[in-house]
């Protein structure tokens, strides 16, 4: 048997971390990592696994030291909070294993501080590793063979996290995705054949997390919509599941933009209750789309603009992920996006500096072309060369236009835009439900009052910035004034919560406060 201590590290700040809203969530942190408590379901009972993850707890070295396998995930924000625990559980004489998203890509970036490193998947070489481990005749790489069979992966051990302290409860359906962006080292790792759970697997699943008090779940897809003819069957199953349950369950994913192009896939998820999508739109600039192969998002028909809209009316709020500097991309880029982003009334926009990750098309392209820095410490935000601009130019942009997006005037203007002056309807499956059963509608929106009143009186006390303040105080003044819906309210306060983080990321980037940080 052995004592097994599996450690998701603290996180670089990053758009979606989220760190300067959580306190006013009450959390610590924003989603689990789906990696550990999978992995700890398909560890052998023989076994004892512990959880830590360091954004919600502190590391105890001398706990780790006591373990037999100390393992550790992580992406590339967490690089180097990676290494320093792995330097001291070393300089402890402790044996280590990693594995995630970072090691995948750069695998030879922790040297002999890893005793074993595995690349990609893990349902089968987890297992396999530690009978190799029993028997003393592990090795120092493992890379399945096959991609995992999603109808085996086992219900992750949230039980072992300590779930109160997330914000977002996570969940996944598929991996993999069709297309062939260039720079995506997701079909890299899953590949391009969306592989899916059953339906059973999936209730199983969303029972687990039910039974751990969450009631708003991220399903981490790479793509949720990747395989539409079995996405559609498993929607179909989890509304049902919802209606049946009292729709006990809210969700948010991440699609492509051909999700626009389907009128069926979107009523189905609106019924099974997903009220947003994270959608790769990328950039405005047809010619970098082409470049970097996007290509379902250059589709003769509609605009991008008339896309996004119509996924909008569907009752699917619209974030996005934007890219700055293409190679078909000059400085009017900067310009051009704040603009699709006003036309389109997206008010989440991670927008970043376009990166080579190891593995990659893009990568091996640049590196050919002599078009990488290969400096860790990323002094532009990036590793890449841009072409039509220099990099302090890019460099600059990108902070302009995140200080400009992220000003507290152009931020609500698109939120009021969808929600005020569109008056944007999402959940109305649930709604609908709601009023054949009043009583369930009651208690789900006195929560919601409760929720929306959390966030105010945390907002209202620790925001330090007077003119935010005041600003988040008019706006949501605005909106009482033209929507009561406690739903909406409770939405709106998180749209000001994660403004807060956005807007002080921008400002401090901008300030020099902190170095550049891009998506990477
Ligand atoms: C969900 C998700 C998020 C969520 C939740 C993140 C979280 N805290 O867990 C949110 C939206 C919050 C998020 C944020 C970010 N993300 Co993210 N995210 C994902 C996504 C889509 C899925 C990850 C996931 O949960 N997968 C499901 C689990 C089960 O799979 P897995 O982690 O890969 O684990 C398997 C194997 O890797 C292996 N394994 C993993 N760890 C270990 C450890 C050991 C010891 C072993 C043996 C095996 C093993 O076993 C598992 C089973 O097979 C991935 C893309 C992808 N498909 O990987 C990007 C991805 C991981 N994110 C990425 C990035 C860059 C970010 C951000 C920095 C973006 C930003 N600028 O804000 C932030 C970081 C913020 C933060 N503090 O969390 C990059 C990382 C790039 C890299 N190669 O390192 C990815 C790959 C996407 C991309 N290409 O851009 N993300
Ligand atoms: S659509 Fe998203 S997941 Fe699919 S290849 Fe492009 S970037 Fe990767």
């Amino acid at each position: 048997m052995a004592d097994i201590v599996l450690i998701n590290p603290a996180f670089d700040t990053s758009y979606w971390g989220l760190e300067y809203a959580l306190p006013l969530f009450g959390k610590r942190a924003n989603v689990p990592p789906a990696s550990l408590p999978l992995l700890a379901a398909l560890t052998p009972s023989e076994h004892c696994v512990t959880l830590v993850d360091e954004s919600v707890e502190k590391l105890d070295f001398d706990r780790l030291a006591r373990a037999d396998i100390v393992g550790i995930t992580g992406m590339s924000v967490q690089r180097r909070r990676m290494r320093e625990i792995l330097e001291r559980v070393k300089e402890r004489g402790g044996f280590t294993v990693v594995g995630g998203p970072w090691v995948t890509v750069q695998e030879d970036y922790f040297d002999e501080l890893a005793d074993t490193i595995f690349v990609g998947e893990a349902e089968e070489t987890w297992p396999r590793f530690l009978l190799d481990w029993q028997q003393d005749q592990h090795r120092a790489r493992y890379e399945q063979k096959d991609r995992s069979d999603m109808t085996r992966v086992p219900t992750p051990r949230f039980d072992l996290l300590k779930m109160r302290h997330y914000m977002f409860g996570s969940t996944q359906f598929s991996r993999g995705c069709p297309f062939q962006c260039e720079f995506c080292d997701i079909i890299v790792t899953f590949g391009r054949r969306p592989r899916l759970k059953t339906s059973a697997q999936v209730i199983a699943e969303l029972e687990a997390l039910r039974a751990q008090q969450m009631e708003i779940v991220f399903v981490v897809d790479d793509n949720l919509i990747g395989n539409k003819t079995a996405i559609k069957l498993l929607l179909a199953d989890l509304a049902l599941w919802q209606r049946q349950n009292g729709y006990p369950l809210m969700f948010f994913t991440e699609a492509s933009l051909d999700l626009a192009e389907d009128k069926e896939l979107m009523q189905l998820m609106t019924e099974a209750n997903f009220v947003s999508v994270f959608i790769g739109i990328e950039s405005p600039n047809e010619e970098s789309l082409r470049e970097t192969k996007k290509f379902q998002n250059v589709r003769k028909g509609a605009s991008l603009i008339d896309k996004v809209r119509t996924v909008q009316n569907a009752g699917l709020d619209v974030w996005c992920g934007m890219i700055l500097g293409f190679d078909h991309d000059d400085t009017t880029i900067f310009a051009a996006q704040k603009a699709f982003l006003d036309d389109a009334r997206i008010a989440h926009a991670m927008i970043g500096i376009l990166h080579a990750i190891p593995k990659t098309p893009l990568y091996d392209r640049l590196a050919a072309d002599n078009r990488l820095d290969y400096d860790d410490e990323l002094a532009y935000g990036t590793n890449v060369i841009p072409l039509r601009m220099s990099r302090d130019e890019l460099t600059e942009g990108y902070i302009e236009l995140m200080r400009e997006v992220y000003a507290p005037e152009a931020y609500f203007n698109r939120v009021d835009d969808l929600f005020l002056n569109d008056r944007f309807r999402f959940a109305a499956p649930r709604t609908k439900y709601w009023r054949a059963h009043p009583w369930n509608g009651l208690k789900s929106q006195a929560l919601n009052l409760l929720r929306f009143a959390g966030i105010y009186w945390r907002l209202m006390r620790t925001v330090k910035d007077r003119s935010l303040r005041s600003e988040y105080r008019r706006r949501i003044a605005g909106l009482l004034r033209s929507r009561r819906d406690p739903a909406v309210l409770f939405s709106y306060a998180v749209k000001c919560a994660t403004h807060y983080h956005h807007h002080k990321m921008a400002t401090e980037m901008s300030s020099r406060e902190r170095a550049v940080i891009s998506t990477f």
